[in-house]
C-alpha cells in the first residue's frame, strides 16, 4: 500500500508539472482526489489492514492528500498568473497611437437654406407647421378652388394613389394650410408649412417628380395686399440685402385673388440684363396673393370679417440661388464630392 501511495504522489506531480490549463488541474483533481478517484480508491482498502499498520497508512495517505492539494493550489495559482499576463500583454492598448480622424458631417444644403428661411418667419411671428404627404384631393385640390376639370389635377401631371383619384401625393403644401385653418378657426393665423411635394415631371436641370416648397398663410382682420407686400419684402430683402429691388407682377392661382408673382432685380447686372438672370433683369423668386374668399368660406372662416394672403416658394431654387447650384439633380444625388462644398 505504501508503494501505491507512493506511485500516485510521484504520477500527480509529474502530471501537475505538465498542466498548462486550468481545466487540466480540475480533471487531474478529480482523477487523484475524487469520490471515484485513485487516493480514495486506495483509502477504501484500509479496513483490510492490521490494526497496527493502519494509523501509518492513515497518517501516510493524508500527507499524500495533502500534498497533493498543495500542489494543485500552487499550480492553480501559477497558470492564473500566466493568464492573466498573457491577457495583458494581448490587451495592451498604445495610447501614444495617433487616433483615427472622424470625418465631421454638416447641413445638406436644402436644410440651410430652408432653416434661412424659417428663421425669417419665426422673426415676424409664424408658426412651423408640418403635415401629411398622403393627402385627399379634396384638401390639395378642391377646397383649394381647384375644381373638378382643372388642368392641374390631370393623372399626366399628379401621382394619384386610388383609381378614384380622391386620393394622391400631395402636388403643393396648401393642404396642411387647409388643415390648419380648419382646426384654428379663429385668426389670427400666421403659419409656414414646409415640405416635400410632388409631380409627375421629367427629371432635368430644373425639374424632378419629388422637391420642396415653403408656403406661408396668414389670417386676419383688416389684412389687404400691403401686408402681402411687405411682408414678403422683408423675405427677399433679408435673403438677397436691404438694397434688393423687389417687383410684383400680376398672375393668376385658383387660390387667390387677385394673385402676383414676386420678382427680384438680378443682383448681379442689377437689371441689365446677364447669363444669371438669363438676360431678364429680374429673377422669379415665388407665387403669392390674397386667400381666394370661397378658399376662406370652405375652411369655417368668414370671409366678410377675416382677409388674409398666402405665398409658395420652392425651396430648391432658392438654395440653387443661395448656393450657385446649376443642376437640381446634384441637390439630391447625395455625392458626398458635392455636399462637402457647402
Ligand atoms: C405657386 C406659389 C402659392 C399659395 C401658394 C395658398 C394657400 C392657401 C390659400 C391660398 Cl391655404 N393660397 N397658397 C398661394 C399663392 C401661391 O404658391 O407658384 N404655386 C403654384
Amino acid at each position: 500500500m505504501k508503494e501505491q501511495l507512493e506511485k500516485i504522489r510521484a504520477s500527480a506531480m509529474e502530471a501537475l508539472a505538465l498542466a498548462r490549463e486550468a481545466t487540466d488541474l480540475e480533471a487531474l483533481r478529480v482523477k487523484v482526489l475524487g469520490k471515484k478517484g485513485e487516493l480514495t480508491a486506495v483509502l477504501k482498502m484500509m479496513g483490510k489492514l492490521s490494526p497496527e499498520e493502519r494509523p501509518v497508512m492513515g497518517q501516510l495517505a493524508n500527507e499524500t492528500r495533502a500534498a497533493i492539494e498543495a500542489e494543485l493550489e500552487h499550480r492553480r495559482q501559477e497558470i492564473a498568473a500566466a493568464a492573466m499576463e498573457r491577457k495583458l500583454a494581448e490587451e495592451a492598448v498604445d495610447v501614444t497611437i495617433p487616433g483615427e480622424e472622424i470625418a465631421m458631417g454638416h447641413k445638406h444644403p436644402m436644410n440651410t437654406a430652408l432653416d434661412e428661411a424659417k428663421e425669417i418667419f419665426i422673426g415676424m411671428g409664424f408658426q412651423i407647421l408640418e403635415g401629411p404627404e398622403v393627402e385627399l384631393a379634396d384638401y390639395n385640390f378642391t377646397k383649394l378652388n381647384t375644381e373638378e376639370g382643372h388642368p392641374a389635377r390631370d393623372w399626366s401631371d399628379t401621382f394619384y394613389l386610388k383609381e378614384d383619384s380622391s386620393v394622391l401625393l400631395r402636388t403643393q403644401t396648401s393642404p396642411m394650410q387647409i388643415r390648419a385653418m380648419e382646426a384654428i378657426k379663429e385668426p389670427p393665423i400666421r403659419i409656414l408649412a414646409p415640405g416635400r411635394v410632388y409631380r409627375k415631371d421629367e427629371v432635368d436641370a430644373t425639374h424632378s417628380p419629388m422637391f420642396h416648397q415653403i408656403e406661408g398663410l396668414v389670417i386676419d382682420k383688416g389684412i389687404t395686399m400691403a401686408d402681402l407686400k411687405g411682408t414678403l419684402e422683408t423675405l427677399v430683402k433679408s435673403l438677397y440685402g436691404e438694397d434688393s429691388v423687389v417687383r410684383f407682377r400680376p398672375h393668376h392661382f385658383p387660390f387667390t385673388e387677385p394673385s402676383c408673382e414676386v420678382d427680384v432685380q438680378c443682383f448681379k447686372c442689377h437689371g441689365a440684363g446677364c447669363p444669371t438672370c438669363k438676360g431678364e433683369g429680374w429673377i422669379e423668386l415665388l407665387g403669392a396673393g390674397m386667400v381666394h374668399p370661397k378658399v376662406l368660406e370652405g375652411c369655417g372662416i368668414d370671409p366678410e370679417v377675416y382677409s388674409g394672403f398666402a405665398f409658395g416658394i420652392g425651396l430648391e431654387r432658392m438654395a440653387m440661388r443661395r448656393f450657385q447650384i446649376s443642376d437640381l439633380r446634384l441637390i439630391f444625388e447625395n455625392d458626398i464630392r458635392f455636399l462637402q462644398q457647402f
